[in-house]
C-alpha cells in the first residue's frame, strides 16, 4: 500500500493556522508545540525549546536536516516504535504526512514558532521542501536503527 500517495487526497493544512483551531491534529500520538518566542526587537527574535516544558520529554539528541534543494526529495517513510520527537522547520517550510494507521493528516510545517510532536507509532514522511528549508528535530533517545519500522505493512500490523 502506498501511504504517501493516498494521503495527498487529503487537504493540506498549515501548521500556523492549525494551531488556532480547537481540533488541531487528529492523528493519534501527534500534537503541536508552541515555542516560547521572545521578540527582542529591534535586534532579533529568540525562540526557546525547554525539555519537559514546551518539549514534552527529556532530550537526548538534536539533529538538523539541511540542503533540501532537490524538489523531489522525500524523507521519512517510516515510523518509530518508542522514539518521541518534536520536528520544526526553523527556516522555510515542508509538507509532513502523519498516519496513525487509521487517520491521516497532511500538514504544511510553515512556521518556526511551532513544532509537531511525533510520539511513538506514527508513519510519517516529509516532502515539498522549500529551497531554504532547515529542519530541527528534538528526540528523547539516541539513534537506534532497531527502533525504526521501515515497511508500511509492518506498521499497519502493529497499529491494528
Ligand atoms: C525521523 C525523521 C523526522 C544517524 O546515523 N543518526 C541520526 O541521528 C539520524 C537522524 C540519522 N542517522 C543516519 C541513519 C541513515 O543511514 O542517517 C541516515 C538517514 O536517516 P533516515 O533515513 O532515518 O533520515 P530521515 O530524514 O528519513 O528521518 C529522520 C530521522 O532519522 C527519523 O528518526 O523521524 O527524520
Amino acid at each position: 500500500m502506498d501511504a504517501e500517495r493516498n494521503s495527498y487526497d487529503l487537504g493540506i493544512v498549515r501548521l500556523s493556522e492549525l494551531w488556532q483551531q480547537t481540533e488541531k491534529l487528529i492523528v493519534q500520538n501527534s500534537g503541536i508545540v508552541k515555542m516560547q518566542v521572545i521578540q527582542d526587537k529591534p535586534d532579533g527574535v529568540i525562540r526557546v525549546a525547554e525539555a519537559r516544558k514546551n518539549i514534552p520529554f527529556s532530550i537526548d539528541r538534536v539533529y538538523d536536516i539541511d540542503e533540501l534543494t532537490q524538489s523531489e526529495a522525500l524523507r521519512g517513510k517510516h515510523a518509530h516504535r518508542q522514539l518521541k520527537q518534536v520536528i520544526r522547520a526553523i527556516r522555510g517550510s515542508f509538507t509532513l504526512l502523519l498516519d496513525d494507521g487509521k487517520n491521516k493528516q497532511v500538514v504544511k510545517v510553515d512556521s518556526p514558532d511551532f513544532g509537531v510532536i511525533l510520539d511513538g507509532l506514527i508513519w510519517h514522511d516529509m516532502s515539498n521542501f522549500s529551497a531554504d528549508c532547515l529542519i530541527l528535530v528534538y528526540a528523547d533517545a539516541y539513534y537506534d536503527e532497531a527502533d525504526y519500522i521501515r515497511t508500511y505493512d509492518e506498521f499497519l500490523e502493529l497499529t491494528k
